[in-house]
């Protein structure tokens, strides 16, 4: 009798997470409406390059230095292609790599990437990198208790990492035991007033208290950014949500100053559960690129761990009705409070690593570990540390710092 009212109360909770998930994909398609011309550009730009650099670069849409490094970097992916077509060492993913790659033109022709290939350096000039950023980190993460969630796998039913619920799964944690090197993130909105006048009424153009340092690039403490959204209201988890997460006794999502994604799953949503042998047992790589702080800092660093495109290979996203593959990526760490949003062409790259070495050590947990994302083709805050997510999307995925007002592609 008491199961009855319990079942209608779940297919009433049930219910309500739907609403609340359809409107914020309603939201969604308003920002991918706007967002999505963007992103439609700059594909064909892709296309573009790789077919006629030459008209490109008469067009005079970019300068001659940049149409250099774009055809340098279009000819260096085809080596790539080249390379890994005939290399024996990868035989293992040849084969998934190549149906994959058959299978669709758009996903070939993501190899070539948004940018080509970003400059390596050696392991001597690579340097210790410091700590930014510790949303979605606070607590330490058991690494017993680690699964990654992989949502919108092909055939995902039929695999034996299959689960009907992934976000049932409790990650567990414990008090931080040790902290890194000082923790900051100096990040503003770009476009925040609450800072443009200073103490003494003057008019701080750049928001850096005339340090000269650039309108991306604050002098002041983090809490200086609340208060500064522009949208306020809009930005917090739906109380509905929030509400039955308490129910179940889970911490509200999207804890931070952007709020939560509109990309966090509903309850309920299937995917695969993998532990990280699923990752540990693809190809080893190791990679010593310049990262890039928006904030103006830069570093070079020595990665090792596993290409995203070889997993991406392994459990490839499941087709459209219509046929085609989803075009984009979303990630979030497993209490849901930083996520980030990919194009699927971007994730293809061959420099796009699930890092799970810094400078031939394990990663640490300010820095993102089990595994985090190195992406040298885009700035820092795309590097999402301690990846609890990765699904496929139909549509331009929420991002963390592009609801804060940065640019959704943060290419280099
Ligand atoms: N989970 C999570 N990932 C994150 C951030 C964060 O705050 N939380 N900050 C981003 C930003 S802005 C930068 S510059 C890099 C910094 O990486 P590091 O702390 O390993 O140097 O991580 C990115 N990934
Ligand atoms: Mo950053």
């Amino acid at each position: 009798m008491s199961d009855g009212r319990e079942e209608r109360e779940e297919q009433e909770q049930r219910r309500k997470w739907e609403k609340e998930k359809k409107d914020r994909d309603d939201d969604l398609d308003r920002d991918w409406e706007r967002n999505g011309e963007r992103e439609r550009r700059d594909s064909r730009a892709v296309e573009v390059e790789a077919l006629n650099p030459a008209v490109r670069a008469q067009s005079g849409q970019r300068t001659r230095r940049s149409f250099l490094v774009a055809a340098t970097a279009v000819a260096g992916g085809y080596g790539f292609y080249r390379w890994l077509d005939r290399s024996p060492m990868d035989m293992r993913l040849q084969e998934p790599l190549r149906h994959m790659l058959r299978v669709n033109a758009k996903v070939s022709r993501a190899i070539f990437d948004e940018r080509g290939l970003a400059p390596t350096y050696s392991v001597a000039k690579s340097m210790e990198l410091r700590t930014n950023g510790n949303y979605g980190l606070k607590m330490d993460l058991v690494p017993e208790s680690y699964r990654l969630q992989m949502v919108g796998v092909e055939n995902a039913r039929g695999l034996p990492q299959y689960v009907d619920d992934v976000t049932a799964w409790d990650y567990e944690y414990v008090a931080k035991k040790e902290t890194g090197p000082v923790e900051h993130d100096t990040k503003v909105r770009p476009k925040s007033e609450t800072n443009a006048v200073d103490g003494a009424g003057k008019v701080d153009a750049n928001g850096d208290g005339g340090a000269g340092l650039g309108p991306m690039m604050k002098g002041g403490p983090a809490s200086t950014m609340v208060g500064s959204r522009a949208k306020g209201e809009d930005q917090k988890a739906p109380s509905e949500l929030l509400a039955a997460m308490e129910k179940m006794k889970r911490r509200p999502r999207g804890q931070e100053e952007a709020g939560m994604s509109r990309n966090t799953l509903i309850p309920g949503t299937p995917g695969l559960l993998l532990k990280m042998d699923e990752v540990t047992s693809l190809p080893h790589h190791e990679l010593v690129t310049e990262f890039k702080c928006i904030e103006g800092w830069s570093q070079v660093v020595h990665w090792g761990g596993y290409r995203l495109a070889d997993l991406i290979a392994k459990f490839p996203p499941a087709r459209k009705a219509d046929g085609s593959l989803p075009k984009y990526v979303y990630m979030e760490t497993p209490d849901g409070d930083y996520y980030c949003g990919f194009s699927l062409q971007a994730c293809m790259h061959p420099q796009s690593l699930l890092a799970t070495e810094m400078g031939g050590r394990p990663l640490a947990q300010w820095h993102g570990a089990p595994m985090r994302l190195h992406m040298p083709i885009k700035y820092g805050y795309k590097q999402i540390k301690r990846i609890g997510l990765i699904a496929y999307a139909d549509r331009l995925p929420d991002d963390y710092w592009t609801k804060l007002g940065y640019d959704w592609y943060a290419g280099l």
